[in-house]
């Protein structure tokens, strides 16, 4: 990027994508995370690095997994996508903003998590090349920290799960997420609510139950959880709007929300009473972006999901949960607690109060480790316009 001399803050800039590299990593993850689709050791992701000519670079980190058990998507369809139909696409294309990117790639149909890897690389680009750290692109508040929570999978048995909770909530974090599943869900914040009656706390079901659980799922109701995430289908709005009237705790949609107008819909049927936001579920920042105003102009409480992600993705997250309607804590929690080691320094850390750094460096804002990033690498592909 060369920087014109003479013109304002407000300098036109026009960024040519020339190059995209694409790997698929392999980490290790410190635990076993269970959810009610299944369980994984390691983070198996892709990372998507966007070039101009003039050695400009931006990097986005991929939500999709291994297999299609959270969503459609996973890493081989994701990687067919940027191959076969966005690369093409963005290759060659000069971008005046990172907001065209949806635009550009408005013609698929579908396919977030493949649009969100590349416009997540492109608004980095953008960040880094204004020198700026990417929640001031992305229009920001301008906070310098954000509220950290914690999701804690599925374990063997309650005793384990408390030690779990004691821990986390001894690290500082603000909010306690549980994943559940039928046979193992009212019994867990039963034992979770006599030893901490007061710290804030929320189930997450992932889709395991349907609208005949109605019955069970309201006896959450006596145990003063934040919200329930997705107890139903992860493609059903209606059934979750026939879902929240019969029980008082607030139903909150992750699956469910893949763009702004499934959120629109969502609300205007009272499907649910508060959004998770993953950036990558929702095609990327500007559609988050645009269903944090959505959520704001109906006076939903928004929050930042999480994806297990390394420290690249982890830090887009503490960006993103810079934009104004952010205000519960989300599930971005330190990068200790996934990996020996992230990919970036320093990695996220959470302070003794629940609460994380905005970085205030270019772009994402942390230094990436490419020793780190080439040991974790199982192949990578890369296309020049
Ligand atoms: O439903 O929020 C979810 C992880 C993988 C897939 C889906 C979900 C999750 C989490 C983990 O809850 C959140 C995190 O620690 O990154
Ligand atoms: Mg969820």
């Amino acid at each position: 990027m060369r920087k014109v001399p003479g013109l304002g803050k407000r300098q036109e800039m026009k960024l040519k994508v020339t190059r995209i590299e694409v790997r698929r990593l392999r980490m290790p993850l410190r635990f076993r995370f269970e959810t009610s689709f299944g369980a994984v050791n390691e983070k198996s992701f892709l990372l998507a690095q966007v070039f101009t000519d003039d050695g400009a670079w931006g990097i986005g980190e991929c939500v999709a997994e291994h297999d299609p058990f959270y969503l459609p998507e996973t890493n081989g369809t994701v990687t067919h996508l940027i191959r076969d139909f966005l690369a093409p696409l963005v290759l060659g294309h000069v971008f005046e903003s990172p907001e065209e990117t949806d635009t550009l790639l408005s013609r698929i149909r579908g396919h977030e998590m493949a649009k969100a890897t590349l416009e997540m690389a492109i608004w980095d680009l953008f960040a880094r090349a204004k020198g700026e750290p990417l929640g001031k692109t992305l229009g920001g508040d301008g906070r310098e920290k954000i509220s950290a929570g914690v999701s804690i999978g599925l374990q063997e048995d309650i005793p384990g799960l408390l030690e779990k909770v004691t821990t986390e909530v001894a690290a500082g974090y603000q909010r306690i997420k549980i994943k559940i599943k039928p046979g193992k869900d009212l019994e867990l914040v039963h034992a979770i609510r006599n030893e901490f009656p007061k710290i804030r706390l929320m189930v997450d079901a992932n889709s395991a139950y349907t609208l005949a659980d109605a019955e069970r799922l309201r006896g959450f109701d006596a145990f003063n959880l934040m919200m329930i995430e997705q107890p139903l289908a992860w493609n059903d709005i209606v059934e979750h709007s026939k879902l929240q009237p019969q029980i008082a705790t607030p139903v909150c949609l992750d699956e469910s929300i893949t763009s702004n107008a499934a959120a629109e819909s969502a609300i205007s049927i009272g499907a649910c009473g508060i959004i998770n936001i993953k950036a990558g579920r929702v095609g990327g920042l500007l559609n988050s972006r645009k269903i944090q105003a959505t959520a704001a102009k109906h006076r939903i409480p928004v929050w930042c999901g999480g994806m297990l992600e390394s420290g690249i993705g982890r830090l887009a997250n503490v960006h993103l949960q810079t934009l104004p309607g952010f205000t519960l804590p989300g599930d971005t929690s330190a990068s200790r607690r996934y990996f020996e080691e992230d990919l970036i320094e320093p990695g996220v850390t959470v302070a003794a109060d629940g609460t994380i750094e905005v970085p205030r460096g270019p772009g994402i804002g942390h230094e990436v480790i490419w020793s780190r990033v080439e040991k974790a690498t199982v192949y990578k592909d890369a296309w020049t316009a």
